[in-house]
């Protein structure tokens, strides 16, 4: 089955908009791997995704331990996502999507920086294939993300002067990404995209809960989905943090 599918028909059954960051750090890479085993199956059934990064790919190795997490995460029929954030030549790009698809993964994140011909266009190209999922970061959520895509520039064409973040806003349609991520810390940013995109593309959301962001006022200005980390695994109750998230907003409606 397809990302998208799977994604749609998780958030359906499970009542939930919110992508787990599972970014456990641990000194014993035996502990790390056993807690996010028990992490995953804790909290998946809050959950439409489970979104995996270095902090687990660089101890534990992608093709044994992130593998078996992985299969564990598609046990539970939900989609992995692999925040690779992608960010090279279409060479090199094209060698990363490919080892993280062959781990099982079902999306991998892009920097849309780097741009389609040799840049991204091999990973739209191996994700489309496999029916996987392409997210490009759009605008992302830490304080200095505006000093690279808030920036004003201009469009050579029409002169006309754009943000940076509208220009990768219109590029997830142009190249057919399935989700435009924007940070839950810059509300007015998601509605502008939102905007953008005319509900074709869905808008993922990092930055809710320790970084500032509040998941209800993404979901509000035009996300679909929210990117959650340590708000829910550094709580004593990781499986009543994430049902306490989603049903806060079950709550508003
Ligand atoms: O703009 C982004 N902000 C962000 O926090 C893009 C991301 N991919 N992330 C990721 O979301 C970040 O790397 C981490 O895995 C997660 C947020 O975690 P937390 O702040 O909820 O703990």
């Amino acid at each position: 089955m397809g990302f998208k599918k799977l994604l749609e028909d998780a958030e359906k059954r499970n009542r939930s908009p919110i992508v787990l960051a599972l970014d456990l750090t641990r000194r014993n890479r035996e502990d790390l791997y056993k807690d996010s085993l028990k992490l995953i199956q804790a909290v998946s059934r809050f959950v439409c995704a489970i979104k995996i990064n270095r902090q687990l790919v660089l101890p534990l190795g992608l093709h044994d331990r992130v593998k078996a997490l992985v299969d564990e995460i598609h046990g539970r029929d939900i989609p992995a996502i692999m925040d690779a954030k992608i960010n090279d030549i279409g060479h090199t790009n094209e060698f990363i999507a490919s080892e993280y698809f062959s781990a099982g993964f079902d999306a991998v994140t892009a920097s849309a920086f780097v741009g389609y011909k040799d840049g991204l266009e091999p990973v739209f190209r191996l994700a489309k294939q496999k029916q996987n999922g392409v997210l490009l970061l759009v605008h992302m959520s830490h304080k200095g993300a505006s000093e690279g895509y808030g920036q004003t520039v201009v469009d050579e064409k029409t002169g006309s002067r754009r943000r940076q973040f509208e220009i990768f806003a219109e590029k997830t349609l142009q190249w057919g990404a399935d989700g435009a991520i924007v940070g839950a810390t810059f509300l007015e940013t998601i509605a502008r995209v939102h905007s953008i995109l005319g509900g074709n593309v869905p808008i993922f959301s990092p930055g809710v809960g320790v970084q500032g962001g509040s998941l209800k006022d993404a979901l509000v200005a035009g996300a679909k989905y929210a990117i959650v980390g340590r708000s829910i695994y550094e709580s004593d109750d990781p499986a009543g943090s994430a049902n306490d998230l989603r049903r806060s907003i079950e709550a508003v409606g």
